[in-house]
């Protein structure tokens, strides 16, 4: 049964336009990627405050004693969610996870984040799963998604620049369209990249909304890893691009760029670090954007 929009309005940390003291505890479940950000950087860091790094990964029958343990420390929590390290629907585990605790936490909002590779072929189950869903799309114009997405790895094989980008897009677009359909809440990040993306933003936010996403969240690029002789956006860039969006759609305007690992309120408190501290840290991480 999908979640009133109004009370995830009022109970969801990321989605409605104002900021709440509701917190969120992000579960590291999923390593591993099958598309390639020019600006991810997959390395682990546990100081950093960025989306998807990470230092751990849970199993998914894991899960349910970690939450036990953030519900016991952290009273405002009403979100459960899963945002990386890597993208939740290249592997079964994000899903995995849902559906073991999902009768155990009625109460919780179960949240997910993707790139949206594999969200059209999997619309189905993360309807059934999630009620909140972040998609980030960062263009919905192959030529100028190809300028940021290098290659993706689609049913075993690699396709690279605008050939991937129009799979990537597509699959997008129509997941999109399915999930939100079905129901579920649907968010869309943008990775703001001056010089890139930055006169594109409202095409991005027009599409969206028009194949059912509610509210459209822009995240200034972090330079890195191909990426970083790019600059960040001025505040005054964001600000343009979040006033160009909004003349289309619902603009979240408190992004506080989670770890995968985060756990609490985003933006006033973070106890993810002694959380999840002691497990095993892996080699290969992926931002989520
Ligand atoms: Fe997590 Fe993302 Fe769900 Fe929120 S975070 S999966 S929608 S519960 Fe929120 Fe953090 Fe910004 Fe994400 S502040 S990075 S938008
Ligand atoms: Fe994958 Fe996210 Fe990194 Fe992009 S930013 S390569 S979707 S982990």
């Amino acid at each position: 049964m999908p979640l009133d929009k109004e009370l995830v309005y009022k109970e969801h940390p990321c989605f409605g336009p104002c900021k709440k003291n509701k917190g969120r505890i992000h579960l590291p479940v999923a390593p591993g990627c099958n598309i390639e950000c020019r600006f991810c950087d997959r390395k682990i860091n546990e100081d950093e405050q960025r989306p998807g790094v990470t230092s751990t990964v849970l199993e998914p029958e894991e899960a349910s004693r970690f939450i036990d343990l953030a519900l016991m420390q952290c009273p405002e929590i009403t979100v459960v969610g899963i945002a990386g390290p890597g993208d939740t629907l290249a592997t079964d585990r994000a899903l995995k996870t849902f559906r073991l605790i999902k009768d155990k936490y009625p109460n919780l909002i179960k949240c997910m984040s993707t790139n949206g590779l594999l969200l059209d072929e999997k619309a189905d189950e993360v309807s059934e799963l999630v009620d909140t869903l972040t998609v980030t799309v960062n263009a919905v114009d192959p030529e100028i998604e190809a300028k940021i997405n290098k290659r993706i790895i689609y049913h075993g094989k690699v396709y690279e620049g605008v050939e991937a980008a129009k799979i990537l897009i597509h699959n997008q677009l129509s997941g999109i369209r399915k999930v939100a359909k079905s129901g579920t809440l649907v968010k869309v990040n943008t990775v703001l990249v001056p010089g890139v993306n930055d006169k594109h933003i409202e095409d991005v936010a027009a599409t969206v909304k028009a194949a059912g996403a509610l509210i459209y969240n822009i995240i200034p690029l972090i330079p890195q890893n191909e990426m970083k002789e790019f600059r960040a956006p001025s505040c005054e860039e964001l600000y343009k691009a979040r006033e160009e969006a909004e003349v289309h759609i619902n603009v979240f305007r408190h992004c506080q760029h989670c770890r995968a690992d985060a756990c609490g309120v985003p933006g006033v408190y973070d106890i993810g670090a002694k959380l999840y501290q002691g497990r095993l840290f892996v080699k290969e991480t992926f931002s989520h954007g």
